[in-house]
């Protein structure tokens, strides 16, 4: 079974997706999430015009072959455009892997280690009365577990907190990147008396998380850590900048709030140190921007060494093919965490039919051959990419700054 046909689909249903469709000799069909956020086309141009001609001829059944003829053979290695690309040509593998086998890709992976995969959600709000009802209402909804972020007083826009009555989504459309002030010490001032007052409203069962998107230096990190134990995060994430293992070494010795890291790691390399020597306890690499599901599982095998458990990144900027690869690993393996569930606007599921489902609190990929997701194509047309980017942070006197 040869791959026959590689084409790269790029839509943009309210956001960006770019998606990776391999067709073989037989006829079957898989789709591989290409999408790398604000640097969209990069990816574009690397699966057309390097990794695409390559392809045709493969025999599609080699997966791991492959993987190792895109990373190794580039001689260029690592880093989001290259894994990126690399990624959506290996889910798209197994894709079709588990549609030649009439199985879903999980059962491929060694079957379900569970029920479901336990998901979080995102909460905010530009002041506290705002995020308790946004926490409300996503309990409701049958979430356990919460992401929350909250406006800072005198701050304006922040990361993480929707700014009007729909989802937060960073991603600006326009030719260049929305600036944003930051202002990390009345930020530290502020975060302890939001998950307070959580607490206090909810009480000790419901899971609180809470993303500080890499701003703070470590000694910062350090005392946030400590002045949220009283209030018993499932996680901390990003504390300080991903690149700097030794920065989370720093905050470790200092505090016992869990930690999560890893969204912006493309490689094993990226995260073995931090792996190995037990600087976080959840690691947030997905299928997408991180050489597929063959790599992922990799990383999570490393990762259970550790005894540190899986917390994939599942933003809106991972398409619902990149969502449903990320979900049939986290069945699979046996050191699964949690799974990040924002979920997408109707419309991009429309454009992404899919099988995954949402249900007391957890996610399932559901039972339907390969991933389960298929592309409109047609509709995914009627909705041309739009330049879109990741805003930039600057300091209150103009430096710019981690966003
Ligand atoms: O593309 C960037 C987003 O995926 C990122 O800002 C989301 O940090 C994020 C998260 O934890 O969901
Ligand atoms: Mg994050």
């Amino acid at each position: 079974m040869r791959i026959e046909h590689a084409e790269v689909v790029v839509t943009s249903p309210g956001r960006n997706f770019v998606t990776l469709k391999l067709v073989t000799s037989d006829g079957v069909t898989g789709y591989g999430d290409a999408t790398l956020n604000g640097r969209e086309l990069a990816v574009v141009s690397y699966l057309r015009d390097h990794v695409a001609p390559l392809l045709i001829g493969r025999d599609a059944h080699r997966i791991e072959d492959t993987w190792q003829y895109l990373y190794r053979g580039a001689y260029w290695r690592g880093g989001p455009v290259a894994m990126t690309a690399i990624a959506a040509v290996d889910v798209a593998l197994w894709d079709i892997k588990g549609k030649v086998c009439g199985l879903p890709v999980y059962q491929l992976l060694g079957g379900a280690c569970r029920d479901g995969c336990l998901a979080y959600t995102h909460a905010s709000g530009r002041d506290l009365p705002e995020l308790l009802e946004a926490v409300a209402g996503k309990l409701a909804l049958g979430y356990r577990a919460v992401r929350a972020q909250a406006g800072v007083p005198d701050l304006g826009k922040v990361y993480g907190v929707a700014t009007g009555d729909g989802a937060y989504e960073p991603a600006g459309r326009g030719a260049r990147p929305d600036e944003e002030v930051w202002d990390s010490r009345a930020y530290l001032r502020h975060v302890p008396d939001v998950f307070a007052a959580l607490r206090e409203q909810f009480g000790p069962e419901p899971a609180l998380l809470h993303d500080v998107h890499h701003r703070l230096t470590p000694l910062q990190a350090a005392r946030l850590g400590r002045a949220l134990e009283p209030h018993d995060l499932f996680w901390l994430e990003d504390v300080t900048p991903a690149e700097d293992p030794d920065a989370l070494r720093l905050v470790r010795g200092h505090t016992v709030t869990p930690l999560a890291i890893g969204e912006v790691f493309n490689t094993i390399w990226d995260c073995r140190t931090i792996l190995q020597d037990r600087l976080v306890d959840y690691i947030r690499v997905k299928p997408s921007h991180t050489g597929g599901i063959s790599h992922v599982r990799r990383i999570l095998a490393l990762a259970e060494l550790s005894q540190i458990r899986s917390g994939c990144h599942g933003a809106t900027d991972i398409s619902p093919v990149g969502m449903a690869a990320a979900l049939h690993v986290g069945l699979a393996i046996a050191n699964f965490g949690i799974q990040e569930h924002q979920p997408h606007d109707p419309l991009v599921d429309e454009v992404f039919p899919h099988a995954y489902r949402f249900a007391d609190g957890s996610l399932h990929p559901g039972d339907e051959p390969g991933l389960g997701v298929s592309l409109d194509e047609p509709l995914a047309a009627r909705h041309p990419y739009v330049a879109a980017y990741l805003p930039v942070a600057r300091l209150v006197d103009g430096t710019l700054h981690d966003w």
